[in-house]
Formats: structure tokens, C-alpha cells, sequence
């Protein structure tokens, strides 16, 4: 009798250490292939002002990006044409958080509307594609952000 017991416990340890290392690793993939990533739209980041916290954000089809308004007087606006075919206009909210789904592959360009030529400029590239690489280095930068995008553009 005492004997069923030690082997009933030992089948119990034996079950919920095989749970424990399945939901692990379950989780810990599943952690791995989240690729959400978080922007920040910032006043000042070392040396530069009005400032997104990354200028080129790679995700794969099916991610989000958060774009977090840590200052406030900045949003997030798709360029014309700046954007993969198929893709609709894109405008957050002044001083908001905002994200965005990316399901259609591409480079997508984008800037805070108010400043749009002091290099607060962003790109996204989803999926590794590449393809509208040319519809990008046709858009039209002014001051500050002219001076960056190229720079930027060549390393997308
Ligand atoms: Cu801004």
C-alpha cells in the first residue's frame, strides 16, 4: 500500500514537471516571435530635437508598432506615396498613443505632421520587402529631414 503511494507521487511529480516544461516552453517561443516594437515620439533625444526614438523599425507582416507620446505635440502621419500599394492614409492624433497593424509587406515612410522638416521622420520596413524601394527615394523631404533621409534611405 505504502508502495502505490511513493508511485502515485512520483507519477504526479513526473506530470507536473512535463506541464511546466511544455507551458515554458510554449512561452518563452511565443515570446520570441512577438515583434511588436515601440516607438517613442520625443522633444529630445541626445542631441536631436523632435525626434523619433527609432528612425527605421523592421516587423514582420502581422505586427504592431506603438508609437508612444512620452512629449507631447507629436503624431504619426503615412506620407503619400510613401506607403505600399493597397495601403490606406494614416493620421494619429496630436499628444495620443497610437499603433498601427502593418498586414501589407513594404517600406513605409512616414512623419509628425508639424515636424515633418526638423527630421522627425520614420521608416518601417515590413517583411524584408523592399520593393517600393523607388517610390521612396522619389518623396520629397524639406530642411532638416532632407538632410536625413538619404542616410536613412540607404540603410532600409
Ligand atoms: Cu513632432
Amino acid at each position: 500500500m505504502q508502495k502505490e503511494i511513493l508511485i502515485m507521487i512520483n507519477l504526479i511529480k513526473k506530470t507536473v514537471f512535463i506541464f511546466t516544461f511544455l507551458f515554458s516552453t510554449y512561452f518563452l517561443t511565443s515570446a520570441s516571435f512577438a515583434a511588436d516594437v515601440t516607438v517613442e515620439m520625443l522633444n529630445k533625444l541626445d542631441k536631436e530635437i523632435m525626434v523619433f526614438s527609432k528612425k527605421i523599425v523592421r516587423v514582420d507582416v502581422g505586427d504592431t508598432v506603438f508609437w508612444k507620446a512620452t512629449d507631447k505635440g507629436h503624431n504619426v502621419e503615412f506620407i503619400k506615396k510613401g506607403v505600399p500599394e493597397g495601403v490606406g492614409k494614416f493620421k494619429s492624433k496630436f499628444n495620443q498613443d497610437t499603433e498601427y497593424k502593418f498586414t501589407i509587406p513594404g517600406i513605409y515612410a512616414y512623419w509628425c505632421t508639424p515636424h515633418k522638416n526638423m527630421g522627425m521622420i520614420g521608416f518601417v520596413v515590413v517583411g524584408d520587402d523592399k520593393s517600393n524601394l523607388e517610390a521612396i527615394k522619389k518623396l520629397r523631404f524639406s530642411a532638416k529631414s532632407k538632410k536625413i533621409a538619404p542616410d536613412l534611405i540607404n540603410s532600409l
